[in-house]
């Protein structure tokens, strides 16, 4: 008995010395399987207790309880301080840096033409306007005769285009559109029709043989040439300043009567004159007039009891005065060392 109370307390001494030195997770198990596993040192001893007597047994079983438990709960006191030990150590070793920038995915902007396009289009339709929109390859019909262009009509020559067969070519101007819109409806009508139009002009620095337009429309009973101009004048103050004054010249459209060209007091000098307008002071930005008898009964509305104005925007000069662009190229040409500064 004095021998197995002797080896017990050898087994803990060896074990408690062993302990002390272990530093990782995998030194502290091999310990337990060797010390206290099935086939370790301490069941090795305890099954020397068949030779003790039936007196000396519950007194070195109490003696090897208290030993086990004792050397158990020092074993999960290292491994808890090795496992913490551990996982700072992981922590340390595979720290993310959070600070590193991430990837950045590119990010468009509105191409500057477009931008002018929907400021254009915002204040008609706050003016009670509907966008319109229709086919770019269009009808002879629709591009020319309904509106008073009929073939061989010298003004047919400025406004040459592509012609895909005799009857079908691409649109020089958006007004087959709103021949489109009076067709099918009663007045009354209000709209704006942007889009990309075509003529065959060669390209320059302020010439494209693909540009974009606005045109708007007002049909309705007693509408005048004063309603036009006030539109205009109320269109010219939201989109280039309260201070800009509109002027109007005589011109001729076929598909207006009377028509005319409309100027812009210069928004670099206030008419002064200056680079910007060439010394003019007046910069022209749009052509109109009143809506052609023949052309409203040509669509199907009486012009006995309905009148109309009509405008059309050229949007690329608008834009290259707005944004001071001298070479129509740049607006389609797509450089990025371009666009990127309309971000
Ligand atoms: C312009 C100038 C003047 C115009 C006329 C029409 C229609 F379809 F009503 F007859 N639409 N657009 C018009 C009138 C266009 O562009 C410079």
């Amino acid at each position: 008995m004095i021998q197995i109370k002797e080896s017990l307390l050898q087994i803990k001494d060896a074990f408690e010395g062993q302990l002390n030195n272990v530093k990782t997770s995998s030194e502290a198990e091999a310990i337990r399987v060797r010390f206290l596993g099935k086939k370790g040192e301490l069941t090795a001893v305890l099954r020397g207790m068949g030779t003790l007597s039936t007196e000396e047994r519950p007194v070195v079983g109490q003696i090897a309880n208290d030993v086990r438990s004792d050397m158990e709960s020092k074993l999960q006191g290292v491994i808890h301080r090795i496992e913490a030990e551990e996982n700072d150590r992981t922590l340390v070793e595979q720290k993310i840096d959070i600070t590193l920038p991430g990837n950045a995915p590119p990010m468009g902007g509105r191409h500057p033409l477009y931008k002018v396009i929907d400021e254009i289009c915002d204040i008609f339709m706050n003016l009670g306007y509907s966008i319109a929109e229709g086919p770019e390859i269009e009808f002879d019909s629709y591009a020319f005769e309904r509106l008073r262009l009929p073939e061989g009509h010298p003004a047919r020559d400025e406004q040459d285009t592509f012609y895909i067969t005799d009857k079908i070519l691409l649109r020089p101007q958006t007004s087959p559109v709103q021949v489109r819109v009076m067709e099918k409806t009663q007045p009354p009508i209000k709209i704006v029709c942007p889009g990309k139009v075509y003529r065959s002009d060669a390209l320059d620095s302020t010439h494209s043989p693909i540009f974009h337009q606005i045109e708007g429309l007002f049909v309705d009973q007693h509408v005048t040439m004063g309603d036009l101009i006030g539109s205009l004048r109320l269109f010219a103050r939201k989109l280039f300043g309260e201070d800009t004054k509109i002027r109007l010249r005589p011109h001729h459209f076929p598909f207006t009567e009377p028509s005319c060209e409309v100027d812009i007091s210069c928004w670099g000098c206030g008419g002064t004159g200056c680079r910007i307008c060439k010394n003019e002071g007046w910069i022209e930005v749009l052509g109109a007039g009143m809506v052609h008898p023949e052309v409203l009964k040509m669509s199907g509305i009486d012009p006995e009891i309905y009148s109309g104005f009509a405008f059309g925007i050229g949007v690329e000069r608008t834009a290259m005065g707005r944004y001071g662009i001298e070479d129509i190229r740049l607006l389609f040409e797509n450089d990025l060392r371009f666009l990127r500064q309309f971000r």
